[in-house]
């Protein structure tokens, strides 16, 4: 068997490439660990940037994202029972759109499967041979039986612990690494949300997010600690800490209800470089992983695809290499900037436990300045709509 690209893994970065590469009439093969099922029943990101949309636009995947996505034009930012605005669309001229990675999963799946093109779900022990060659091909198992496909170029967007980041030697790999010292815990929960923009909050008590799906879904995060389970905290527990960590007007009008999702996230910033080797390359979290802080997860991968995208375009449009040859120079310099503002956003919010009585006074300085300079709120509207690509 052989086809042009073996995109490892399903979940969005994968897919949305697949998709890409189709709509200019480049085949791929997805090969994909889990099911279906389980990678819809993933909660994640929220927020979309204006390059991700474009992409999912290309792709042939945006109709309902602009049917049912939010626009939201700012964002809010309380500390104590101060609250803030920042415009983005006033900064930078473009809003973010508030529509969830499952339903974005989702509608690739869909088209995916309208096109007819192959997914392998379930698959187990794959392998890349070759990576360095002009010929590589990569194996799996599924439901016992072994195959093998030879293609032109892999890429891995099997996620932080997918195979593909650790098939390149450790000689040439080199890692980088901040873990912070607390994860999120995330309700989803089917109430109206709290607030029509999302709320990004310090409190003396730890971070907390108000943020949403839809008019009836909302989608909550607090600070909690890496030793906690989802199941130590109650519903309740979880709704009387969010509301001590939001402004008291805010907290007065929560609507709180029964969860359908809980879950804990630890937070990290994590990079590989280089993103490619040979014919192998890095797309998603397999190469990156920001803390969540400033949404950047989902649309840094999408910039990775973009950029892979158009290199393999060229490829097979013209036969030029040029593209390929700079993916992971052009890539990474747009994830270190991303980094860059997910650890400031989370160093902003969050409460450490070394902090002293110093860094808080420059936590709660910082804010004031960004409420007050409009010089620092366009930097951080930049950032948060996503540098150019
Ligand atoms: P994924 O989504 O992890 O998908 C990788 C896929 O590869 C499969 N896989 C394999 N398949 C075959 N063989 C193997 N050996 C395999 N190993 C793994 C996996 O089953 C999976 O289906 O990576 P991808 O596609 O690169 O997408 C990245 C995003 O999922 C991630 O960056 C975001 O979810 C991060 N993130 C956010 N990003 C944003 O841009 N905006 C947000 O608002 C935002 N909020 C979040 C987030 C992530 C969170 N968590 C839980 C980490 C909020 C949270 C709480
Ligand atoms: C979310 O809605 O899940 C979400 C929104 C913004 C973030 C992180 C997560 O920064």
């Amino acid at each position: 068997m052989h086809h042009p690209v073996v995109i490892i893994g399903g979940g969005p970065s994968g897919l949305l490439l697949a998709q890409l590469l189709h709509k200019r009439g480049i085949e791929s093969l997805v090969l994909e660990r889990k099911t279906k099922a389980h990678v819809l029943g993933r909660i994640r990101a929220g927020v979309l940037e204006q390059g991700l949309v474009a992409l999912l636009e290309e792709a042939g995947c945006a109709a309902r994202l602009h049917r049912e996505g939010f626009v939201h034009d700012g964002t809010c930012i309380a500390y104590g029972d101060e609250m803030f605005r920042l415009d983005f669309t006033e900064h930078t001229g473009t809003p973010v759109i508030v529509y969830g990675q499952t339903e974005v999963t989702r509608d690739l799946y869909e088209a995916r499967e309208a096109a007819g093109g192959p997914i392998a779900f379930e698959v187990e022990d794959v392998v890349i041979h070759g990576a360095e060659t002009d010929s590589p091909h990569v194996t799996y198992t599924k439901h016992g039986e072994s195959h093998r496909v030879s293609c032109d170029f892999i890429a891995g967007c099997d996620g932080f612990h997918g195979v593909s980041r650790q098939t390149i030697p450790l000689s040439v790999r080199r890692e980088y690494e901040k873990v912070y010292p607390f994860g999120w815990l995330g309700v989803l929960s089917e109430t109206p949300p709290v607030y029509p923009e999302l709320i990004y909050a310090n409190s003396p008590r730890g971070f907390a997010l108000c943020s949403m799906r839809n008019d009836h879904l909302s989608r909550y995060y607090i600070q909690c600690s890496l030793s906690d389970a989802p199941g130590d905290w109650s519903d309740a527990a979880f709704w009387q800490e969010l509301k001590r960590r939001l402004p008291a007007d805010i907290a007065g009008r929560l609507v709180t209800g029964p969860s359908i999702e809980k879950s804990i996230a630890p937070l990290r910033s994590f990079v590989t470089e280089p993103m490619r080797w040979g014919r192998l390359f890095l797309c998603g979290d397999a190469a990156h992983i920001v803390p969540p802080t400033g949404a950047k997860g989902l649309n840094t991968a999408a910039s990775d695809v973009h950029y892979l995208y158009t290199g393999l375009r060229a490829f097979y449009e013209s036969g030029s290499e040029a593209g390929l040859e700079a993916y992971s120079e052009k890539a990474l310099a747009r994830v270190w900037k991303a980094e860059r503002f997910s650890w400031w956003f989370s160093s902003l919010l969050h409460r450490y436990p070394d902090q002293s009585a110093f860094d808080l006074k420059m936590q709660i300085a910082e804010l004031e300045f960004l409420r007050a300079n409009t010089a620092a709120q366009r930097a951080m509207a930049e950032n948060y709509v996503g540098l150019p690509y």
